[in-house]
């Protein structure tokens, strides 16, 4: 039994999530601290790495914080070395960094469509790149890109994320035929809808205390009733971590409570 536990443990692993002060990030970050892993994290300022070291600390973690925005490659690269000096070299990377812009098409610029592409899909790339020599060096490596729903349904409003989420699957599809031969593992983890700060608006109680019709609208779509937590998904952020899934390669692990099976709750 304990080898096979052993095969999900991230002990003596250095794991980067990028994004990973808050939400989703720090709880699959978190998660990875208990399985063994050591944390590094960067996000865009420091106010926001400085309330992120706080949140570990507050766990017990010892994590390593960096200011790094994923879109500029310079500072990626800058960041990257550092890591290697200061940590050591990396072994699993999670693309988690991300933004969404709830715009009708139409009524949306250009520039914030490019904003959007540039986080959500170039961010990823350039992570990719600049920690893949290492990996391939090591011939062993992890990189797990944070898909959404929107990697395979389309919805009012997020032109923009759904054809990031949609590249964001196809580039890992691409990094795991690139880079398989090296023992380097690309996967996706599509989470459902998530309790976090990017979709509070969606659930924002209504001023006559009601349910926000889109969190009405979510719970009927979700056979599991429920949003997603960042616990939900920090499990299968393990195992796409973990030497258990060193034949899983290309694959987006969707953890979604049903959305994706599920045509709807039915009209009463
Ligand atoms: P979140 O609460 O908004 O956290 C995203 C983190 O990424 C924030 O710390 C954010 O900093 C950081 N970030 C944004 N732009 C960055 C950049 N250029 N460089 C570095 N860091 C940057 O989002 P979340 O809900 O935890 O989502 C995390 C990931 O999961 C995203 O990729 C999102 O698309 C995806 N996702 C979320 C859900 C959901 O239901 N919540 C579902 C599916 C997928 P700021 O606070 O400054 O923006
Ligand atoms: C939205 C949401 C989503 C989710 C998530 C779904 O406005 O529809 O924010 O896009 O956050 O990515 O998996």
């Amino acid at each position: 039994m304990n080898n096979i536990i052993n095969k999900f443990s991230l002990q003596g692993k250095i794991a980067l999530v990028t994004g990973g002060s808050y939400g989703i990030g720090f709880g699959i970050a978190s998660a990875y601290a208990q399985a063994g892993a050591t944390i590094v994290f960067n996000d865009i300022n420091q106010e926001l790495v400085d309330k992120g070291l706080k949140a570990y600390e507050e766990l017990g973690i010892k994590a390593h914080g960096y200011v790094c925005d994923v879109t500029n490659e310079d500072q990626v690269l800058e960041m990257v070395a550092k890591i290697e000096k200061e940590v050591g070299t990396i072994d699993i990377l999670v693309n988690n960094a991300g933004i969404i812009k709830r715009i009708p098409m139409v009524e949306m610029s250009a520039k914030d469509f490019r904003q959007v592409i540039d986080i959500d899909l170039n961010g990823p790339f350039i992570m990719a790149k600049a920690v893949l020599p290492s990996m391939i060096k090591k011939n062993a490596g992890k990189i797990i890109n944070v898909c959404s729903m929107m990697s395979e349904l389309g919805r009012e409003t997020v032109s923009a994320y759904a054809a990031a989420k949609g590249g964001l699957k196809m580039l890992t599809k691409n990094i795991a035929s690139e880079y398989g031969q090296y023992n380097i593992q690309c996967n996706g983890l599509g989470p459902g809808y998530i309790a976090t700060p990017q979709t509070a608006p969606l659930r924002e109680i209504q001023p006559d205390g009601s349910k926000h019709p889109f969190d009405q609208f979510i719970l009927a779509k979700t056979p599991a009733n429920r949003w997603g937590t960042p616990e939900d998904l920090a499990y299968p952020a393990i195992f796409l971590a973990s030497e258990a899934s060193d034949f899983v390669n290309g694959h987006i692990l969707y953890v979604d409570g049903g959305i994706l099976a599920y045509i709807g709750k039915q009209p009463q």
